[in-house]
Order: structure tokens, then C-alpha cells, then sequence
């Protein structure tokens, strides 16, 4: 689906397939008319969602963050070698950049990549970043990489390295997750590869805690997206008619977030409209978890080998080169 592409004036900032607003509303409409209703997790991130989810990455029950980045310090040497150095390093959902900033110094890409769907968020990142690494060629794309990773030219060919860190493919099911590890192959290149966070399975306790925290951030997080529906398809979602629900789901090996009606709820927006019963939920995001086997094994099914891993010595995250077969 590409629309349409426009560039900034000083070419930095390539916006992919403008989202198409009558696509927008038919995927919410029949999401919310759903038997289980659902809506896609990609409405998390409006540009308070986005801050929403920075917030929740410091806080003391939500450990991927903070596993990840301890693992990418530590092997970080080890990370470069294998990765290679002056890469095009293509980063998948950057948000605040941040985690891709700190490897630029092991790294030395030649081209830094930011692809997120945010994009005033992203924008405002990459200007940013753009001041304080003036050395490293940038190109900001504001595009939906969950439908399609067409890059546009600006984008060099050699040795792309995409990085899709946080363990962000959990928010696919395994089969949809097979089909973005291949089309990013497919991007890749024939000296291309892949680096990737994934979030290992673990106690229940650990996971529970990690989406529902204390302060109530994943909460504000979720009933966000009920504001963002208001402003998307003209909704009048009372967020004080729903409640955060977060919790690991072990028969499906995920966590999942919920939002559940308090009271009876009736709930109108344009060309449609349901009444919520109460404790009635409206399905927001599945968080999967994987086995270190089990991670491997997707990779080699959507055409990625000769993988290395590392992980930090409790076993709760892997962080995963894998190159095209
Ligand atoms: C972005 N993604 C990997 C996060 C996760 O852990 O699934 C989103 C999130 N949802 C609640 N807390 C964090």
C-alpha cells in the first residue's frame, strides 16, 4: 500500500504510504464490530502513546529495556564483530533512537536508517540526533513496516544491518512474525543481516508485574488508545467506563493487554456503534515470549542462518544476529 511518498525539503525525511484514513477506519470499525473485539497494537503509539511507552521502558517492573541494553553493553565488541562495521544499519520501530545511538560508536554505520510509524515523534528524533552524531549520514522514513518494506532509494543496498531491538516482534503471532522476518530477508540483500531483541519466557510473577506496573504507566499506556480512537474515527470512548488488564497467558505462551468495560458502555463512532457489557474487553496488544530454541527456529523458516546469540545470565532476554541463508 504506498500511496503516496513526500520528502522534506532537505531530503532527510522520506514519508512512506501517508496512512490512507478510510483503510484506518475499516480496520478499527470491524475490529470494534468483532465478536472479541481488537484493535491492532500499531494505535498504541500516537505521540503521547509513544511517550507513554519511553516512560514505561524506566520503570522497575518492565525489565526488557533494561536487560537488553546490559546485554547489547556488555557484548557490545562481540555485537560489532559479528554484525560487521560501516553498515547501513536500518532501525525498525526506532521511536527515540536511542538504543541505535549507542551503537553507533562499535558500529560506525555509514548510513543510520530510523524507520517508525510515529512520525512527528521520529522527526523530532532524528533532528536531534542528527546535531549531536553530525558525522553518520542520516535518513528518517516515516512508514507502516508491518505492510510492506519497500525502502526507498536513498536507502543504500550494501550491507544493510536491520535492527529491531525491544523484542517488538513479540507483538506479532508467530506466523505474522514469519512473514515480517521474511520480508525484512527479502530487504536484507545477499550481504545483508538481522539484529534483533527477543523477550524469553519466564515466570508468570516477572511478566504480570511487567505489564501492570505499580504507578499505572502500561495502564495510562492502553487507555490512551481509547483516546486516540476519539481523534481516529471520531469515537466516544469514556475512558472512565474501561480498566487496564495485563497479564501472561501461559497455554499461549504471551501476555496479553486488555481493556475491559467497568460498567455497561455505549460506545458510538463514525458509521458504527456497541454496547460493552460490563467486564467486556476489547483485545489491545499480544506480547509473545519465545524459547531461545524456539526463536531460532522462526528465523530458519523465514530463510535467516548462521546465527549467534547472547543473553544476560538470568536467561529473561536474547539479543540475535542471524544472517540471510
Ligand atoms: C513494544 N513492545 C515490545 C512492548 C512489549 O513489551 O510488548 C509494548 C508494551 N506493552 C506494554 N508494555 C510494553
Amino acid at each position: 500500500m504506498l500511496l503516496s511518498t513526500t520528502t522534506d525539503a532537505a531530503r532527510d525525511f522520506i514519508q512512506i504510504g501517508h496512512s490512507d484514513p478510510h483503510a484506518v477506519h475499516a480496520e478499527l470499525n470491524d475490529g470494534l464490530l468483532a465478536a472479541q473485539a481488537v484493535v491492532s497494537p500499531k494505535y498504541l503509539y500516537d505521540a503521547l502513546g509513544s511517550k507513554l511507552f519511553e516512560a514505561i521502558c524506566e520503570l522497575p517492573e518492565y525489565y526488557p529495556t533494561r536487560t537488553e541494553a546490559a546485554i547489547m553493553e556488555r557484548h557490545l565488541a562481540d555485537i560489532a564483530r559479528t554484525a560487521g562495521h560501516g553498515v547501513t544499519l536500518i532501525d525498525l520501530g526506532a521511536g527515540n533512537c536511542a538504543k541505535a545511538a549507542r551503537l553507533f560508536p562499535a558500529l560506525q554505520p555509514l548510513q543510520y536508517v530510523p524507520v517508525d510509524i510515529s512520525v512527528d515523534f521520529l522527526r523530532d528524533a532524528v533532528s536531534r540526533l542528527r546535531q549531536q552524531v553530525p558525522h553518520i549520514k542520516m535518513v528518517g522514513i516515516g512508514m507502516d513496516f508491518s505492510a510492506s518494506l519497500d525502502l526507498p532509494d536513498a536507502v543504500k543496498h550494501e550491507r544493510r544491518l536491520f535492527f529491531y531491538p525491544g523484542s517488538s516482534i513479540g507483538n506479532f503471532a508467530p506466523e505474522q512474525a514469519a512473514t515480517l522476518l521474511r520480508r525484512i530477508r527479502d530487504a536484507c540483500g545477499p550481504d545483508g543481516g538481522l539484529l534483533i531483541g527477543v523477550d524469553l519466557l519466564k515466570d508468570r510473577q516477572t511478566l504480570d508485574a511487567a505489564y501492570d506496573d505499580a504507578l499505572g504507566v502500561t495502564a495510562a499506556f492502553n487507555l490512551n488508545l481509547l483516546r486516540h480512537l476519539n481523534c481516529l474515527v471520531g469515537a466516544d470512548f469514556d475512558l472512565r467506563d474501561w480498566r487496564h488488564r495485563g497479564y501472561f497467558n501461559e497455554a499461549c505462551g504471551r501476555v496479553e493487554m486488555h481493556l475491559e468495560a467497568r460498567r455497561e458502555a455505549h460506545v458510538s463512532w463514525r458509521g458504527g456503534r456497541r454496547r460493552f457489557l460490563p467486564g467486556e474487553r476489547i483485545h489491545t496488544e499480544s506480547s509473545y515470549k519465545y524459547t531461545r530454541h524456539g526463536f531460532l527456529q522462526l528465523l530458519e523458516r523465514s530463510g535467516f542462518g548462521r546465527t549467534q546469540t547472547w543473553t544476560d545470565e538470568r536467561g529473561w532476554f536474547m539479543v540475535c544476529h542471524a544472517r540471510v541463508q
